[in-house]
């Protein structure tokens, strides 16, 4: 195995041999194309060196490895307290609980909408009471309101991204009219560090940071993104957007990460971003987006979070029964299976759809996913080790069989199973109507999670599941840390 890393954040365009099929073209609109040929000879081996050179995640904080739930629409603050309740009364194990746009004030980041969201400081306490910790967005684009303090704190500092000619460069973002912030710029991450501190301090514990391409909304007039020559700081090198949109939700993200540090320097931080460039692992998990609620879709996502795993990115996973909503039972138990297995484990889910909790697809499928987050929660010593192999070697948690089994043919392009580390092998069902999967076991002796049933490998089993299944194998050698049921 090797590795190339392209490093050039202007725009880019990759030819993997679909032009030429013995050729790889690299075009950049600008700058020097830095390339990196990383040697294995094994694939850990240019995960390593790879991650050795833009870095490695950092310990995240334990409760984050557990299961988190998410919707846009949680509001007012007595429903967020509620969902909170129903997780407890109905003994499904979880640690986290977000908020999405809906508790700012006009969509105005760091701010909370003072009807629904009266007393910020006591949702997050009686929310702690019932042992959850809050993690909430903040959107980059900041509304151009000379009546708000965080927009005019950003003018007095300067922080904003400037047009050539010296205006602000202004985008339609969901707060109408907004700024966005210069995170090339040492003051504009400063700035941006202190309001996430204000959410810290209110006992906030994770910052998700969405929309940070940045997204801009082409319906106010303008493009999907601020324009190119809009003026950049650059770290004292004066530049463009063309130069650094790329690397904008990397700042994004360092600032948030640094805010939360020094707010709360006695607890390790949580962010979790959808945008990133290579090294945001740093700072950041990452999810895969607004995922429709699809066969299709639930079945990409494995090959996506392994795709990650091998580029440094090991804190991730998927809205667990996809984004869209109107997922059938059948398609948020199987979702609910794959992130069991997923690094980041989190439901979620788009606004006005019907709900999406564990509970909200009837008895059979809230009992299974009780059961699922119950083996989710038992493995999470493992898991925790895991994080700390991928924060001392880059190695992905969630891997693909061929990082393990290098060299063995039949299982060189396998995408729908996955190793969790070096011991557990998953094989998730990812088809509709499926009764029965095959599962592919590489070479040496496998013991099957529940039962302990013992087969050798090289072999391919026919297995019959129903909806609460989700195959495991423990590899011959293992020592599997785990917890007592919660
Ligand atoms: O324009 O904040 O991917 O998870 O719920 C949509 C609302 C903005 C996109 C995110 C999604 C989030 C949604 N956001």
């Amino acid at each position: 195995a090797w590795g190339v890393f392209t490093d050039n954040t202007h725009r880019l365009e990759i030819d993997l041999a679909r032009t030429s099929p013995t050729a790889w073209t690299v075009r950049a609109a600008g700058g020097a194309i830095d390339q990196y040929v990383i040697a294995g000879p094994a694939m850990r081996d240019v995960v390593r060196r790879y991650t050795a050179l833009t870095g490695r995640i950092p310990m995240p904080p334990r409760w984050t490895l557990g299961y988190h739930q998410s919707r846009w629409g949680y509001s007012p603050s007595a429903r967020v307290e509620e969902i909170a309740r129903e997780f407890r009364t109905r003994r499904i194990p979880a640690d986290g609980i977000w908020l999405d746009i809906q508790h700012m004030r006009g969509f105005r980041s760091f701010t909370w909408e003072p009807t629904n969201f009266p007393d910020p400081a006591g949702l997050v306490r009686r929310l702690n009471a019932q042992g959850f910790k809050l993690t909430v967005i903040a959107d980059p684009g900041i509304k151009q309101d000379t009546a708000w303090d965080v927009y005019n704190s950003g003018v007095t500092e300067d922080v904003f991204h400037r047009h050539p000619d010296g205006a602000l460069a202004i985008g339609a973002a969901w707060p109408g009219a907004s700024a966005f912030p210069d995170f090339t710029l040492a003051p504009g991450r400063a700035w941006w560090s202190r309001h996430v501190g204000t959410l810290a301090a209110l006992g906030v514990r994770g910052v998700w940071l969405d929309v940070n391409e940045p997204t801009t909304f082409p319906e106010g007039g303008g493009g999907a993104t601020l324009p190119d020559t809009v003026r950049a700081h650059g770290e004292g090198v004066t530049t463009t957007l063309a130069e650094v949109h790329n690397v904008y939700a990397m700042g994004e993200t360092r600032a948030t990460w640094e805010g939360l540090r020094e707010r709360s320097p006695e607890r390790r931080p949580f962010v979790l971003t959808r945008a990133g460039y290579a090294g945001v692992q740093r700072y950041a998990a990452m999810w895969t987006g607004d995922a429709p609620s699809t066969w299709w879709s639930l079945r990409q996502s494995l090959p996506m979070l392994l795709g990650m795993g091998v580029s440094g990115l090991a804190f991730v996973g998927s809205d667990v029964g996809g984004y869209s909503g109107r997922a059938t039972p059948e398609l948020f138990a199987r979702w609910m299976a794959l992130g069991v297995i997923s690094p980041f484990f989190r439901g979620h889910v788009t606004q006005g759809v019907n709900d999406q909790e564990p509970w909200a697809f009837g008895q059979e499928v809230e009992d299974l996913s009780r059961a699922f987050l119950q083996e989710r929660y038992r493995l999470i010593p493992y898991l925790y080790s895991l994080f700390d192999e991928a924060r001392r070697t880059g190695a992905p948690i969630l891997r693909p069989l061929v990082y393990e089994f290098q060299g063995e043919a039949a299982v060189a392009a396998t995408d729908d199973e996955a190793m969790l580390g070096p011991w557990l092998l998953a094989a998730p069902v990812l088809t509709e109507g499926a009764t029965r999967r095959q599962v592919t076991l590489p070479a040496g002796r496998w013991y099957e999670y529940s039962s302990g049933a013992v087969y050798e490998g090289p072999t391919t089993i026919d297995l019959e599941v129903t909806r609460a299944a989700l195959p495991l194998y423990v590899r011959e050698g293992a020592i599997l840390p785990r917890d007592r049921s919660p």
